[in-house]
C-alpha cells in the first residue's frame, strides 16, 4: 500500500522541488501547497531554460509562458497561456482554478488578471537566454522541424495526498515558437488531467503531436477502465505513436507520467531515455524510462 503522500514529476529539473514538496506533504502541508512548491522551484530556477525565469524566448525574443492546475476532487481547472513577465504562472493558474467562469485565460487578459490579483511580475528573459536567442536567430531554422528537446521540457507534477489527487504543469513551450503558440501543456486532457476517482496523467514533448491524441485524458480513462497504470501509459502512448506514424508524422518525442487513485505510478516515453522523479514521502528518487518503439 503506497504511503499517504506520493508525487511524480517530469525531468531531472523537478528533483529538488519534489524532494522538498514530499517533505512538505509529510509535515502537514496541503496537496496544492506541495504541487505549487515543486513547480515554482523549477519556474524560479534560472538554470532551467524551458520553464519560467530564464526560459528560452519565442522567435521575437520574448519569453511566453503556459501553466495549468487541475484539482482531481472538484475537476476545477485553471490555466494561463502565452503570458509574458509573470514570475510564477503556476500560481496564477492555481488561483484561476477556483473560479467558475473565466478560469482559462490567454495573453494580455491573463496578465491583466494577474496584475489585479497582485501576482509578481518580472523580466523573465535572462542575458544568457537572450544571447542564445541572438545566435539561434542567425541560423534561420525551419520551425516545422523543431523538436521539443532543443532545450525545451515541461515540468509536470502529479500528487496524491489521502485520496485527493491534483496536478500542475508549467513551460515556456517550444524555443523560437511563433508568438501566441501554445502546445499541449496548458490544454486540459492533452498536457494534464486529474480525477481523484480514477487517476491523473501529464505529458511532455512536442505539444502539437501530444494534443492530437489528448494523451493525458486517454491515459486517465484507461486507468479508470481498470488497466494498470504502467500499462495504461505504454498502451496509450504506443497507440498514439502508431497512429501518428500512419499519418506520416515523425516522432518529435513524447513522454508521459501517470498515477492511479491508489497512488501507483507509471511513465512511458518515445525517447531513448526520459528521466522522471518519484517522491513517496520517505525518499525522492530519479528514474529513467526508456522508449521501446518496436
Ligand atoms: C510544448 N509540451 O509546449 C511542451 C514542450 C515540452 O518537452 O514539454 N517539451 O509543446
Amino acid at each position: 500500500r503506497p504511503p499517504r503522500g506520493i508525487m511524480i514529476s517530469t525531468w531531472r529539473m523537478s528533483y529538488q522541488g519534489l524532494t522538498e514538496a514530499g517533505k512538505l506533504l509529510v509535515s502537514g502541508s496541503t496537496l496544492p501547497e506541495a504541487i505549487l512548491h515543486s513547480v515554482k522551484s523549477v519556474e524560479d530556477n534560472e538554470k532551467y531554460v524551458s520553464v519560467g525565469y530564464g526560459g528560452l524566448p519565442n522567435r521575437e525574443g520574448e519569453v511566453e509562458l503556459d501553466a495549468a492546475y487541475m484539482d482531481g476532487n472538484t475537476l476545477e481547472v485553471g490555466a494561463v497561456m502565452a503570458v509574458k513577465q509573470i514570475k510564477n504562472p503556476i500560481e496564477v493558474a492555481y488561483d484561476l482554478s477556483h473560479k467558475k467562469r473565466s478560469s482559462v485565460l490567454v495573453g494580455t487578459g491573463a496578465e491583466m488578471y494577474a496584475r489585479q490579483r497582485g501576482f509578481a511580475f518580472k523580466n523573465m528573459l535572462t542575458e544568457s537566454s537572450f544571447q542564445r536567442y541572438l545566435k539561434e536567430r542567425t541560423l534561420d531554422k525551419d520551425e516545422e522541424k523543431r523538436t521539443a528537446y532543443e532545450g525545451h521540457d515541461t515540468v509536470c507534477v502529479i500528487g496524491r495526498s489521502g485520496e485527493h489527487m491534483a496536478c500542475g504543469v508549467s513551460t515556456s513551450g517550444l524555443y523560437m515558437k511563433h508568438p501566441g503558440r501554445i502546445g499541449d501543456s496548458p490544454l486540459i486532457g492533452s498536457g494534464f488531467y486529474a480525477d481523484s476517482s480514477a487517476g491523473a496523467a501529464a505529458a511532455t514533448g512536442v505539444g502539437e503531436d501530444i494534443m492530437k491524441g489528448c494523451l493525458s485524458f486517454a491515459i486517465t480513462e484507461k486507468i479508470r477502465e481498470g488497466v494498470a497504470v504502467q500499462e495504461a501509459c505504454e498502451q496509450c502512448l504506443l497507440q498514439h505513436l502508431r497512429r501518428l506514424e500512419t499519418l506520416g508524422y515523425g516522432n518529435g518525442g513524447m513522454s508521459v507520467i501517470a498515477m492511479d487513485k491508489e497512488g501507483n505510478t507509471g511513465a512511458a516515453t518515445t525517447l531513448s531515455a526520459f528521466p522522471f522523479v518519484i517522491s513517496d514521502g520517505k525518499e525522492c528518487k530519479i528514474y529513467i524510462a526508456s522508449g521501446n518503439q518496436e
